[in-house]
């Protein structure tokens, strides 16, 4: 029977039997050891001279061949301890092996310095490496963690459609999909079917890919990403979904703590603290703070520039103790139709965006529940409300007032690691260049 290797060390004196890969070999003539590695760690095998065939085969084993290893857990000689490895004090001695699959020579080692392109070239083997494991596992228990807390809020799971007759946020960067003679398009978020399921169930979130056809290429944007979604009906306003995101964030840090301490301890990346209340301020005052402090004026601009997002986390961290800062009052012309108006100040939405370590992580907002008043903001926007009917239904037979958000998986994955660029937040990135491989530029 299988032995898991985070089991191996409570196994000393026992025989047992490992299946993993190969992880790195060292060949010392009389002695050839082998770092054999599982889904739950790694463990050292030696084998000795005296088992002549096993030692054969460990000559000529390769990194990332797939072996079955037999033999007996003993305590390593004092000299040989690792006191900083999980299986330091232990390793197998090989009396049986059977090469389940052999690796064919690997492209460069496991802990080169590579450059992303060559990463990205080689992700079956790259993803392989101790810190893209170390990412793409957190990555997993963020996405159980929004699904464990908005479940636990009484929020029901739904499946959004990927193919959508027309594009749900009114911008250009939809891809269009050959369909049976029509031309549909790649959801760029599941934004009209989670306010219709408000309808049905008042509560429901989502975790699924969207597509945006963004033309640029930048360390934080992605043609097709993982979005977190949430839509929530009756509520006072968007603080409401401000206060539900600051809430889920605090039970992501406690699960992050209790799960993932040595991935970040490996990628030398903090754990970030989650305030009670995340601060917050509107775009105006944060305006008005960046061109008062840098002598740089955006007071003008209906958006934060990138550096102002930089900026903003910056402060927010050094000033007000927060690696978040909510942004508020982005003006209406910014903003999708849906997005609920201001009504002090109609030129102004009830929407947020929330920073974290630098860049925008998630957009929400209080929508337009109002069917009459949603019919105007499609039009005011230039947009034909017919396109729009099926949409609409749902506020032809009545909405409560409700908001949500949206959260980039692999962006928050990104920041939380503080990693250079979301593509190595992402499993298998695709950018403007690039499906798995590069695309032909001709
Ligand atoms: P928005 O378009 O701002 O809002 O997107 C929400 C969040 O999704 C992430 N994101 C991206 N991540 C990687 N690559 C991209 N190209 C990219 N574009 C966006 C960011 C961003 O904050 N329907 C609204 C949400 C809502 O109001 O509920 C929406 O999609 O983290």
């Amino acid at each position: 029977m299988r032995t898991l290797i985070k089991d191996a060390a409570s196994k000393a004196g026992e025989e047992v039997e490992l299946k993993g890969w190969v992880d790195s070999r060292r060949d010392h003539g009389k002695l050839i050891f082998i770092d054999i590695r599982d889904r739950s760690g790694k463990i050292q095998a030696v084998a000795l001279p005296n088992h002549k065939e096993i030692h054969e085969i460990c000559g000529f084993l390769r990194p990332e061949g797939v072996i079955k290893a037999t033999g007996k857990i003993n305590l390593r000689p004092e000299n040989m301890i690792n006191k900083n490895e999980a299986n330091g004090t232990v390793e197998l001695e090989i009396t049986a092996i059977e090469v389940l699959s052999a690796a064919k020579d690997i492209p460069f080692e496991s802990d080169a310095e590579i450059n992303i392109d060559t990463y990205l070239d080689y992700l079956p083997y790259t993803l392989r490496r101790e810190k893209a494991r170390a990412v793409f596992k957190t990555q997993s228990v963020i996405a159980r963690s929004f699904r464990n807390f908005f479940s636990g809020e009484e929020f029901v799971e739904i499946q959004a459609p990927k193919l959508i007759g027309d594009d749900a946020e009114g911008g250009a960067n939809s891809f269009d999909v050959g369909y049976f003679g029509h031309t549909a398009h790649l959801a760029q978020s599941p934004q009209f079917y989670k306010q219709i399921m408000v309808g049905v169930f008042e509560r429901v979130f989502t975790i699924g890919n969207v597509y945006r056809a963004e033309k640029h290429s930048t360390t934080r944007h992605l043609n097709e990403y993982t979005s977190m979604d949430i839509e929530m009906g009756f509520i006072k306003d968007h603080s409401d979904i401000m206060a539900m995101e600051n809430s889920f964030l605090k039970s992501l840090e406690e699960t992050l703590r209790k799960e993932c301490a040595g991935e970040f301890e490996l990628l030398e990346a903090e754990i970030p603290v989650v305030p009670d209340r995340i601060p917050a301020m509107t775009l105006r005052e944060a305006q008005s703070l960046i061109t008062k402090e840098t002598g740089n004026d955006c007071t003008a601009e209906p958006d934060l520039e990138p550096e102002h997002e930089r900026w903003l986390c910056a402060y927010a961290k050094e000033k007000l103790g927060s690696d978040f800062i909510f942004i508020t009052g982005f003006p209406t012309s910014k903003r999708p139709f849906y997005t609920y108006r201001d009504e002090k100040d109609p030129a102004y939405t009830k929407g947020f965006d929330l920073l974290f370590r630098g860049v925008e992580i998630t957009t929400g907002s209080q929508r337009i529940h109002d069917y009459d008043d949603l019919v105007s903001s499609i039009r005011e926007k230039g947009l034909d409300p017919e396109k729009f009917a099926f949409y609409l239904q749902a506020f032809k037979y009545g909405m409560p007032p409700h908001g949500g958000f949206g959260m980039g998986l692999e962006r928050l994955t990104q920041k939380m690691f503080n990693l250079p660029n979301v593509k190595e937040a992402a499993l298998f990135p695709r950018d403007i260049n690039r499906i798995d491989r590069l695309l032909s530029t001709d």
